[in-house]
């Protein structure tokens, strides 16, 4: 028997709106839910995909998440949207915001978008891509638990703090960028458990502050942030533009409010969106072109661009409408059906 189960898109779709249905989110949480993992399913960004499932369940089990949850947009200002997800999880609250979020950024030039009480899973680089789809340049940011040490630290005080970007290019995918700010994602530290493998060197601490590649004892110790300090000191600055900033937690305060519950983080996130011809004062169509000759000039010496693995990802397995997942994370899956 493969260790592998084959899924065709449609039943990947039904198998998860079904599970978080079953567990109690509503038809419209099920879906915005279902839509990213699906996206991530698709690109082959496994960390991100169904996986995560097991996540939304323990973190709505957990009894204070609310599956139900109605978001609250609110204008917040000429370039500024404020979307309050009032405990629910972080997507149906995106999408109710970003129509706003896209018409100021085009209408000003630059605008952002604050998400509040939001319980938060996902990857970042679908939320982006579609800003770069409306022809913006995107970023974004969240922090999570405080799994991860400062550079030059014992103990997690950051989160794992991802940072995503996109630009838009115009018939062609948009090039995107998305990263956790410690060595890997926590959800990859995860997969590594599930396997049984072990860690590269210079991923993680244990308890004690030594270094392990013990994925379990990582998780018990802290993770270490990538390119040393300045990792560091752009985790930090997430912290700061998607905590505070907003008034939203840090991934510290957020690791607090959890109580050593399994849910999902509960914190902010925050959004921003440029549109390349009000600040290049109209040349976006001769940026454009400069922005080409720069990726040509990556691309020309064997280099790939960010993004590009997950488009090729996408193209295969929309074309044979199939995407493969572990067996034992299926089964799992199945059992959390009702
Ligand atoms: P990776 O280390 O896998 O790096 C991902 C990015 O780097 C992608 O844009 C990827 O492009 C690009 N990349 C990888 N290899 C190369 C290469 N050789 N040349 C050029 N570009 C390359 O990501 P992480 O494991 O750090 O993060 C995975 C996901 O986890 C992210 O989507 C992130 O949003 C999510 N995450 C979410 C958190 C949350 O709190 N919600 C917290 C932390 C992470 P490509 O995709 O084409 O390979
Ligand atoms: O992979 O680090 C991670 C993560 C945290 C919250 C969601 N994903």
């Amino acid at each position: 028997m493969s260790d592998n189960v084959t899924l065709r898109l449609a039943e990947m779709r039904e198998l998860s709106e079904t599970i978080l249905m079953d567990n109690g989110f509503n038809k419209d949480h099920a879906r915005s839910i279902t839509d990213i993992m699906y996206a991530c399913q698709q690109d082959d960004c496994h960390s991100h995909g169904l996986h995560r499932l097991l996540m939304c369940v323990e973190s709505i089990q957990s009894g204070r998440i609310d599956g139900t949850a109605v978001p609250t947009i609110t204008d917040a200002g000429p370039s500024v949207v404020r979307a309050n997800a009032n405990k629910g999880m972080s997507l149906l609250a995106l999408q109710a915001a970003l129509p706003q979020l896209i018409e100021k950024a085009k209408k000003n030039g630059i605008a952002a978008l604050a998400i509040n009480n939001c319980y938060h899973f996902s990857a970042l680089w679908p939320e982006v891509e579609k800003l770069s789809e409306a022809g913006l340049a995107a970023i974004a940011m969240v922090p999570s638990h405080a799994w991860v040490a400062p550079a030059g630290g014992t103990r997690g005080t950051l989160g794992t703090n991802p940072l995503a970007f996109s630009w838009p290019r115009r018939g062609k995918h948009p090039f995107t960028f998305d990263f956790a700010t410690s060595q890997f994602a926590r959800g990859e530290v995860e997969l590594y458990r599930r396997a049984g493998k072990a860690l590269p060197e210079g991923v993680a601490i244990d308890k004690d502050g030594k270094p392990t590649t013990d994925a379990e004892a990582a998780m018990n110790g802290a993770m270490l942030t990538f390119g040393g300090y300045k990792g560091s000191a752009l985790s930090i600055m997430i912290e700061l533009l998607a905590g505070p900033l907003i008034d939203d937690l840090t991934s510290k305060e957020s690791m607090e409010f959890a109580e050593g519950k399994p849910e999902a983080p509960y914190h902010g996130e925050i959004l921003i969106a440029i549109d390349p011809n009000l600040l290049s004062g109209g040349k976006a169509v001769a940026n454009d072109e400069r922005a080409e000759r720069l990726f040509a000039d990556i691309l020309d010496q064997g280099a790939r661009l960010p993004s590009q693995r997950r488009y090729v990802a996408r193209e295969n397995n929309m074309k044979r409408d199939a995407i493969e997942i572990p067996r034992t994370l299926y089964e799992e899956l199945l059992t959390l059906r009702k």
